[in-house]
């Protein structure tokens, strides 16, 4: 047990208890394998367990974290939490004044729950000016970009507001969550990360692998192949903040490239500012843990289950059948979309029956954010 001449990962994933044979004090031992870009692993034995310990990543590469559990001293470090930052990208506009609210709400009411690794918050504000929320919300004001580079492709801010609240804010927290308006808190979220290794939610539209032409463009063959590039957005994503620090000013630049480049901006449309951020972490060698259940987005996830953010981006319409007719306005729906210019009003009908559980859920928890919060229909 004590000579693991050839160690065998795959098996130490499934096995917990692997050191049961021999009742060694503790033993520390360090082997290094091949896996592909990733690092050298470091293996902690401590009595009957064989576990997996640190994987710290100091040249931005990418580390496997074989093991499950972890020894009693590591246990303590591991519950005492590892908060991180939420950090919620916003306008000024009205449309997106009335989802921070709603946000910034659900937030407050999850964080101190059991389960939960949030720290802070902040609304990182790109349009340059305060607006009426800054005693609502804890918010920091960043500039947008120069007048004409985002060709109105409003999202081309969101890397620039990082990058200047990175430079500027101080953060408490080592790690980050990347937030947007239109995101609930449905259950406590812990830190999804590990380590030197990211969080990030598997979008089914976004394609490295089938824009191959594309994405070579700004990830040249040299830097590995194309499968390097998570099918990711910058949000949500929970990363360490050094980690971070190093790619927002990439995914900044990728983005303008991106943008600057015709096929790129015709191909890529509305997600290319997603693309961008996947483009800049796989050039600093940062992939991301994929996690189904970091999200939901109704109406296509039907259920809330073990997910801990709802995602509200899609329209819901359904007849009073409670059947979808999706992409046909629907005798009942509800859709941020239909509220541009201002909140939607309290008490919003609930679904008829039938309709999922996901959107019923949305919309009594638009609902309680909007009864709570002081002055809803006035801002
Ligand atoms: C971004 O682009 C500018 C201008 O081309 C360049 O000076 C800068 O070094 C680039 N930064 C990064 C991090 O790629
Ligand atoms: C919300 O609306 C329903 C009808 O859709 C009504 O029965 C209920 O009293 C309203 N609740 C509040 C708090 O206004
Ligand atoms: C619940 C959970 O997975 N928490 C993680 C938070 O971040 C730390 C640091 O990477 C991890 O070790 C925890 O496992």
């Amino acid at each position: 047990m004590l000579s693991f001449g050839l160690v065998d990962w795959k098996a130490m994933i499934t096995r917990k208890n692997m050191g049961r044979a021999s009742p060694i004090l503790m033993v520390l031992f360090t082997f290094g394998f091949a896996f592909g870009t990733y690092n050298l692993v470091t293996m902690v034995i401590r009595n009957r367990s064989v576990r997996n310990w640190v994987s710290d990543d100091s040249n931005g590469g990418v580390f496997f974290d074989p093991v499950v559990e972890m020894p009693e001293n590591v246990k303590k470090l591991k519950n005492s939490k590892t908060p991180y930052h939420v950090a919620l990208t916003a306008t000024d506009a009205p449309y997106s004044k009335w989802q921070c609210r709603i946000m910034y709400y659900w937030y407050k009411k999850k964080k101190d729950l059991p389960g939960s690794e949030m720290g802070g918050f902040t609304r990182i504000l790109h349009s340059g000016n305060p607006d009426e929320l800054m005693d609502e919300i804890p918010t920091m004001v960043v500039d947008p970009l120069p007048a004409g580079l985002d060709r109105g492709y409003i999202v081309l801010n969101r890397p620039w507001a990082f990058v200047q609240w990175l430079e500027k804010a101080k953060i408490d927290e080592e790690y980050i969550l990347m937030a947007e308006p239109d995101h609930i808190f449905v259950r406590p979220l812990p830190n999804l990360s590990h380590g030197g290794m990211p969080a990030g939610y598997p979008f089914f539209y976004i394609k490295p692998e089938q824009n191959e032409k594309i994405i070579r463009k700004f990830y040249p063959e040299e830097n590995g192949p194309v499968t390097n590039v998570d099918p990711i957005g910058n949000s949500p994503v929970i990363i360490r903040k050094d980690l971070l620090e190093k790619i927002a000013p990439t995914w900044m630049n990728v983005s303008l490239k991106m943008k600057d480049d015709p096929e790129t901006d015709k191909t890529f449309g509305w997600v290319l500012e997603m693309y961008a951020y996947a483009v800049a972490s796989a050039l600093h060698g940062v992939q991301h843990i994929l996690r189904n259940d970091f999200m939901l987005q109704p109406p296509w996830d039907l259920e809330v289950g073990e997910r801990f953010i709802i995602h509200y981006t899609y329209g819901c319409d359904y007849n009073l059948k409670g059947e979808l007719t999706y992409g046909k306005i629907g005798e009942w729906r509800f859709d941020k979309r239909s509220y541009l210019r201002g909140p939607p009003p309290r008490n919003l009908s609930l679904p008829p029956p039938g309709v999922p559980e996901s959107v019923a859920t949305l919309v009594k928890m638009v609902n309680e954010a909007t009864a709570n919060i002081p002055n809803w229909e006035t801002q």
